[in-house]
C-alpha cells in the first residue's frame, strides 16, 4: 500500500513538473484528487485494509493529498506570476514613440465665407440674428408685400409643410422672415444681417439646390437714403473681393423694396477688361437690394413717414463659389474631404 501511494505521488509530481499550462494543472488535479481520481480510489479501497492498519493508511493518504495540493498551488502561483510578467511586458508603453495625431477637421467653404461676411458687417455695427426655418406664410410672403396670387409666390418654388383655411406653413424661401420678426418687435433703429438656410423646390444643377443659404441685411433708421445703401454695399464689396473692386447698380424689381437694384462687382480676375471668369462681361452680379417698401414698414408697425431703410439679399453659396473659384455648387454639398480640405 505504501509503495502504491508513493508511486501515485511520484507520478503526480512528475506530471505537475512537466506541465506547461494552467489547464493541464486542473486536469492533473481531477485525475489524482477528483471523485474518480487515483488517490480517492485508494481511500475507497480502505475496506480491504486490516482494521488496525486503517488509521496509518488514512494518515498516509491524507499526507499524500496535502503534498499534491500544495505542489499544485505552488505550480499554479508560478504560472500566474509568469503570465503577469508577460502581460506587463506586452503592455509596456514606449513613451518615446511619436504620437498619432488626431484628425482635425476644418471649416466648410460656406462657413468660411459666412464668417467673413459676418465679420465685415459686425465691424460696421450690425447685429447677426437667426430665426426659424419653418415659417408662417405671413412672415415669408405677406409681410414682404407678396400677397396671395402674386407670381413671386409661385407654388412650384415653395415647399409647403401644411396648408389650411387658418394658416399656411412653409419652409422659408428667403431669410427675410427673420427681419420681419425683428421689425415687429418695434425696437428701432435696426442694423442687422440675417444669415441662414432657405428652401425652394429647384432641381439640382451646377447653380441650384433645393436647400441653400442666404444672407439678408436690413437697416432702418431716420433719414436712411439710397446713398447709405450704396456706400455700405461698396464697402462690403471692397472688403470681400479686394480694395480695387468697383460696384455698379442696375435698376431691378423686388416686391419688398422700392426702388430696387441689383449690384454687380468688377471682375476680380481681370479687373473689368473681360475674361473667361466673367464671361467677357467685366462685371459679376452679386446681390439684390433696395429701399424697404413703405407698405412693408407699415405692415410691421413702423411709420414710413418717420423711418426709412434699405435691405439686401445675397446668396452665400454664390459668394463661396466666386471667392474660391469653384464652378459647381454640388461640390459644396458632397462633403468629399479631398475637396473640402483645399480651403
Ligand atoms: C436677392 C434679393 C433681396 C431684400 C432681399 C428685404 C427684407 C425686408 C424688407 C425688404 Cl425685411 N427687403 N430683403 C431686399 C432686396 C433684395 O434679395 O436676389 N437675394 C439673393
Amino acid at each position: 500500500m505504501k509503495e502504491k501511494l508513493k508511486a501515485i505521488v511520484d507520478e503526480a509530481l512528475s506530471q505537475i513538473n512537466a506541465s506547461e499550462q494552467l489547464e493541464k494543472l486542473n486536469e492533473i488535479k481531477v485525475a489524482f484528487l477528483g471523485k474518480k481520481g487515483e488517490l480517492t480510489s485508494v481511500l475507497k479501497s480502505m475496506k480491504d485494509v486490516a482494521p488496525e492498519d486503517r488509521p496509518m493508511v488514512g494518515q498516509m493518504v491524507n499526507e499524500a493529498r496535502e503534498k499534491l495540493e500544495s505542489c499544485l498551488e505552488e505550480k499554479k502561483a508560478a504560472f500566474m506570476k509568469k503570465l503577469r510578467e508577460e502581460q506587463i511586458k506586452k503592455e509596456t508603453i514606449d513613451v518615446t514613440l511619436p504620437a498619432t495625431k488626431p484628425m482635425v477637421g476644418h471649416r466648410h467653404p460656406n462657413t468660411i465665407a459666412l464668417e467673413e461676411v459676418e465679420r465685415i458687417f459686425i465691424g460696421m455695427g450690425y447685429e447677426v440674428v437667426e430665426g426659424p426655418e419653418v415659417e408662417y406664410d405671413y412672415y415669408n410672403f405677406e409681410a414682404l408685400n407678396i400677397p396671395a396670387n402674386h407670381p413671386a409666390k409661385d407654388e412650384q418654388d415653395t415647399f409647403y409643410v401644411s396648408s389650411d383655411a387658418h394658416s399656411n406653413i412653409v419652409l422659408r424661401t428667403q431669410t427675410s422672415s427673420i427681419q420681419v420678426h425683428e421689425m415687429e418687435k418695434g425696437k428701432l433703429p435696426i442694423r442687422m444681417i440675417a444669415p441662414g438656410r432657405a428652401f425652394r423646390s429647384d432641381e439640382v444643377d451646377a447653380t441650384h439646390s433645393p436647400s441653400f443659404h442666404q444672407i439678408e441685411g436690413l437697416v432702418i433708421d431716420k433719414n436712411i437714403t439710397f446713398a447709405d445703401l450704396k456706400g455700405t454695399l461698396e464697402v462690403f464689396a471692397k472688403e470681400i473681393f479686394g480694395e480695387d473692386t468697383k460696384v455698379k447698380f442696375r435698376p431691378h424689381h423686388f416686391p419688398f423694396t422700392e426702388p430696387s437694384a441689383e449690384m454687380d462687382v468688377s471682375c476680380f480676375k481681370c479687373g473689368g477688361s473681360g475674361c473667361r471668369f466673367c464671361k467677357g462681361e467685366g462685371w459679376i452680379e452679386i446681390l439684390g437690394c433696395g429701399m424697404v417698401h413703405p407698405h412693408v414698414l407699415e405692415m410691421s408697425g413702423i411709420d414710413p413717414e418717420e423711418y426709412t431703410g434699405f435691405a439686401f439679399g445675397v446668396g452665400l453659396e454664390r459668394i463661396a463659389l466666386l471667392k474660391y473659384e469653384i464652378d459647381d455648387m454640388r461640390l459644396l454639398y458632397e462633403n468629399d474631404t479631398r475637396f473640402l480640405k483645399q480651403f
